[in-house]
């Protein structure tokens, strides 16, 4: 006769305790962002009004910073398919500050919902104006009195930021959805920390590059090396009508999206 063993439960308990307080299953994605090709100087702006608080920093075009090992700087790099809800938690209180008439940071992730700190360091009036896509779009004026306005982005999205008074200023913010993003620095590099192990798709966004996608297996313990990179592209560094705004890059000559 066959006889059922029982595991008794005092050893069961000890048993589940270790699993549940054992180390998290996640890893790390880490990487580079380049361009392949040599990528033009960024151009210099031209300051066209109050010049005596926008001359004071130089002004050069942001929307394409490659550095000398070809490392794409303001690349957003983001899990596309994450497995949890997890949502990003700010160190600190967002801000996008106009400083020197520049948007400063000129890219910046934000999590849905939260709300940041505009800021006119500058003490002249500047013309906050936002070109979302999912979220409703504002355009207020920031007069030199008003050091700080709030703002929030409810939806994930990709929002420009340009200044009405100062056609040269553009910024980014990118809402996110979730935990897992992050901005590339000078060097091109990225990381995405503590991404539950398992299999993505991890997705790009640069404002004159566009997206790119890369499948990514995220492993239990420690990390997953990334490297993308964007073919170069034609660049041009002056407005010709005839090419529609959308198929052109334009460091410098204020083509509008
Ligand atoms: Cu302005």
């Amino acid at each position: 006769m066959s006889r059922t063993r029982v595991t008794p439960v005092f050893l069961l308990v000890p048993a589940l305790a270790l699993l549940a307080s054992g180390p998290a299953l996640a890893g790390d994605i880490v990487g580079k962002v380049k361009y392949a090709g040599k990528a033009p100087a960024p151009a210099k702006i031209s300051i066209t009004k109050d010049q005596a608080v926008c001359g004071k920093v130089n002004h050069e075009d942001e929307s394409l910073i490659v550095g000398a090992d070809k490392g794409v700087k303001y690349v957003v790099v983001k899990v596309a398919d994450p497995k949890d809800g997890r949502k990003m938690s700010p160190a600190k209180r967002p801000s996008l500050d106009q400083n020197g008439c520049k948007f400063i940071p000129h890219v910046e992730i934000v999590p849905a919902g939260q709300e940041i700190d505009i800021i006119n360091s500058d003490g002249i009036l500047h013309n906050i104006h936002s070109f979302p896509k999912n979220n409703t779009p504002f355009n207020k004026a920031q007069p030199k009195f008003k050091k700080v306005m709030p703002a929030s982005f409810e939806k994930p999205d990709v929002v420009q930021i340009k200044c009405d008074v100062h056609s040269w200023m553009s910024g980014w913010i990118v809402v996110a959805e979730h935990a897992y993003y992050s901005l590339t620095d000078a060097s091109g590099g990225y990381r995405i920390s503590d991404v539950p192990a398992g299999s993505y798709t991890l997705e790009t966004w640069h404002e004159k590059l566009g997206k790119q996608t890369k499948p990514v297996t995220v492993p239990a313990t420690g990390s997953v090396t990334v490297d993308l990179e964007y073919a170069a592209k034609y660049v041009q560094t002056s407005c010709r009508p005839s090419i529609p705004s959308d198929e052109i890059l334009c460091p410098g000559c204020g083509c509008r999206r």
